[in-house]
């Protein structure tokens, strides 16, 4: 199916640079899955990748979780991860005003000058956006920003009236947004936030698994069909595949639920 048709109105009013080319890998890979690669050393993440790259459609990283980090082994795990055609999303949620945010894009780990897509809190008011965007502009890059407006977490404080609401305003206009990150554990707020959202934006959403409840730790997850079906664009996915006794299998599981429901959607 062409991206227009499966995206709908989505295709042609997202304004962030990167949204089409996520919006096509999707489409080529028949494949919404965003892969949480929570793994703590660089052979597990690269045995992961190269067991499920053919079935995900962005990978999500958290670079500061590796034991084993070195900045050739992951330069090596990127360019892997660009063999598969992959955005590269690093879930660092920055929260800090926008200078430092700019500064924190460098550091040892250099997250400008790999990652796609960043995410971060707008609890430092909107500029942090503007400062993100600096950090990849100062090594010639454009990115895009996740701003969290839901999390999958319970009692986690984004819920507080008015949060979301502000969070959708602070971003909604900004070419610099990438898209919002909905809570994919409760489809119910994550209608209400795809109104807010209109089709300008992406939602990604993490809090989803086959197993739907409760996870450790306040984790809670709800079905991806459902997730997607209230608006999700891209579920986030991560012990619900890397823990599982087959990767590969379930990695094409997740897909096939994944493109089913947005072809449902685009039918809707
Ligand atoms: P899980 O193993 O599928 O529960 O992993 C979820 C991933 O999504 C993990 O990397 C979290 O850091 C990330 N996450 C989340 O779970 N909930 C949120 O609200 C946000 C990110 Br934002």
């Amino acid at each position: 199916m062409e991206p227009a048709d499966v995206w709908g109105a989505r295709w042609d009013a997202c304004d962030n640079a990167l949204s089409r080319r996520y919006m096509e890998v999707a489409c080529r890979k028949q494949s919404l899955v965003i892969l949480a690669a929570d793994l703590n050393t660089m052979a597990g993440l690269n045995g992961l990748i190269d067991s499920v790259g053919p079935h995900i459609a962005a990978l999500k990283t958290h670079v500061d979780l590796i034991d084993d980090w070195t900045t050739d082994g992951w330069r090596d795990f990127c360019e892997k991860a660009i063999a598969h055609d992959l955005l590269i999303f690093e879930d660092r949620k920055f929260a800090d005003i926008g200078p430092i945010s700019r500064g924190q894009m460098a550091g040892v780990y250099d997250i400008r000058s790999w990652a796609n897509i960043v995410t971060a809190h707008g609890i430092s008011g909107p500029d942090i956006v503007d400062g993100l965007c600096a950090g990849w502009n100062d090594v010639g890059r454009e990115g895009g920003v996740l701003l969290l407006a839901q999390m999958s977490s319970r009692g986690n404080l984004l819920g507080l009236p008015g949060y979301t609401d502000e969070m959708v305003k602070a971003g909604i206009s900004n070419q610099g947004v990438f898209g919002f990150i909905g809570n994919g554990s409760r489809a119910e707020e994550l209608a209400v936030l795809r109104e807010k959202v209109g089709n300008q934006k992406l939602i990604w959403t993490p809090g989803v698994n086959l197993a739907v409840g409760d996870g450790v730790m306040g984790q809670r997850y709800g079905n991806p069909r459902n997730a997607i079906h209230a608006g999700s664009d891209g579920i986030i996915v991560g012990s619900g595949i890397y823990k599982s006794a087959n990767v590969k299998d379930t990695a094409t599981e997740y897909a096939e639920i994944s493109w089913n429901a947005l072809v449902e959607r685009s039918d809707e």
